[in-house]
């Protein structure tokens, strides 16, 4: 059995795989558990990110406005089921040493979130001039700081790493266009100071990969770490004569070098099969941004944005992605 590092959390939200279901992943009963109209001016609330705090939970949510602007807004959770979004949005200051211009905002979108040593830290799609990573840092989700962007634009999915790689900061991310960009694949990137990114490495892509993750693949949620690598669960795109349909799948990354695949599945493991899932502002999407994990158990609840709409909650461990990943692997995992 793979042992998650890291911390227990009993009190995680779960519920156990329902009898006679096959399948690796399985929903929450009562998803969606964000409706898009949650705070007053939202038209919808999907692809966001928590981690436990204080106790509790706190994360930070994508909120599309009414006039359809795209902005990340802080939120708060005894539960991790039933969520108080904040009415504002965040508003970054300079990180000490960063020039005020950083914090210039235009969109941004898909957050993700995750602790490193002492800070919270949150990476999102960042406008400016076109799509790029935006980096920041909370203690407390009240004050928030802003550092550089991490790359030139374009680029989407930032998700850090929640520790150091050997002395560096480790980011995964995924290179792009202006637009709904029609390639993707997943890279690595380094930094000493969260302001230099540098070392990139190719991680995988679509070129020898199965149907469902053959237009693009990007990085979801915070990697997990295990005692056997990481665990990366990634999202991938098809390119269906309806458009695009996002699901997502698991590849499993060498621990101290996590540009180098060791596993990858061949299926994946989850995708739009509920009316949420299935139709709502951009159908068939289930895309995500976030995990909770308890190490005691292996237990694993997935946040994942649905139809970019909603906030979906779903739940595995990492004994059936890893067993559903090595039933069905991926013969040609990337390279
Ligand atoms: C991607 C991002 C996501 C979105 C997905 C499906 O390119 O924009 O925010 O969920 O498309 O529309």
């Amino acid at each position: 059995m793979a042992k998650i590092i890291g911390k227990a959390l009993p009190n995680m939200p779960w519920q156990d795989k329902p009898a006679g279901y096959t399948k690796p992943v399985w929903r929450y009963d009562q998803n969606p558990i964000i409706p898009r109209d949650l705070i007053p001016t939202s038209n919808s609330i999907f692809n966001s990110a928590v981690v436990p705090f204080e106790g509790a939970y706190a994360g930070v949510f994508r909120c599309d406005s009414r006039a359809l602007e795209m902005d990340i807004f802080a939120g708060f959770s005894e539960d991790g089921i039933n969520w108080t979004i904040n009415h504002d949005p965040i508003v970054f200051e300079p990180a000490p040493g960063c020039d005020p211009v950083v914090t210039e905002k235009v969109y941004r979108y898909d957050p993700r979130v995750c602790l490193i040593e002492d800070k919270y830290v949150i990476t999102w799609c960042n406008g400016y001039h076109g799509p790029t990573i935006g980096v920041g840092y909370t203690y407390d989700f009240k004050t928030f700081y802003q550092c550089e962007n991490a790359y030139l634009p374009y680029n989407r999915n930032g998700v850090m790493f929640p520790r150091k790689i050997g002395d560096n900061y480790a980011m995964l991310s995924r290179p792009s266009d202006t637009g709904h960009t029609p390639f993707g694949d997943i890279f690595y990137s380094e930094s000493p100071d969260m302001t230099y990114w540098g070392k990139h490495r190719f991680v995988f892509g679509t070129g020898t990969s199965a149907g469902w993750d053959s237009k693009k693949v990007g990085p979801g949620p915070t990697p997990i770490e295990t005692d056997e690598g990481w665990l990366m669960i990634y999202h991938g795109v098809l390119n269906s004569c309806n458009g695009f349909v996002y699901r997502f799948g698991v590849s499993l990354l060498d621990i101290d070098k996590p540009w180098i695949v060791k596993e990858r599945g061949l299926f994946y493991v989850f995708g739009p099969e509920k009316d949420y899932e299935l139709s709502g502002d951009v159908p068939n999407v289930c895309f995500p941004c976030a995990t909770l994990t308890d190490a005691d158990t292996g237990r694993i609840a997935i946040y994942y944005g649905a139809a970019d709409t909603v906030t979906g909650l779903a739940f595995t461990t990492v004994d059936e992605l890893l067993s559903y990943m090595r039933k069905y692997p991926n013969p040609n995992f990337g390279k």
